[in-house]
């Protein structure tokens, strides 16, 4: 019975948290754009959900049409996660 309760009292410090982390964005400038391949390469900051330090890296866009809004030169917020051992941005959108 104790560790029901220790088990609830975890999730409800948890779960908030977790809805939290999901809206989650980052900030980057997009450094090259690749459609076709459904490539993006982002010069980003500190990744919090990701653990990651800020750096330049080429992502995989979860659907290529996500690339149409954004263009080398743009600063952007965005999501990215990690599936199947590869990182994918799930969300980008100009910054306003
Ligand atoms: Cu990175």
């Amino acid at each position: 019975m104790k560790s029901v309760l220790r088990a609830l009292a975890i999730a409800a410090l948890v779960v908030p948290f977790s809805i939290h982390a999901a809206d989650e964005l980052s900030e980057a400038t997009v450094k090259k754009v690749d459609k076709t391949a459904g490539l993006v390469t982002l010069a980003h900051g500190p990744i919090a959900n990701l653990g990651m330090p800020p750096m330049t890296m080429t992502f995989k866009a979860r659907e290529p049409a996500m690339l149409k809004k954004v263009k080398a030169g743009d600063t952007v917020r965005f999501r990215a996660e990690e599936t199947g051992g590869a990182y994918v941005v799930v969300r980008i959108e100009p910054a306003k």
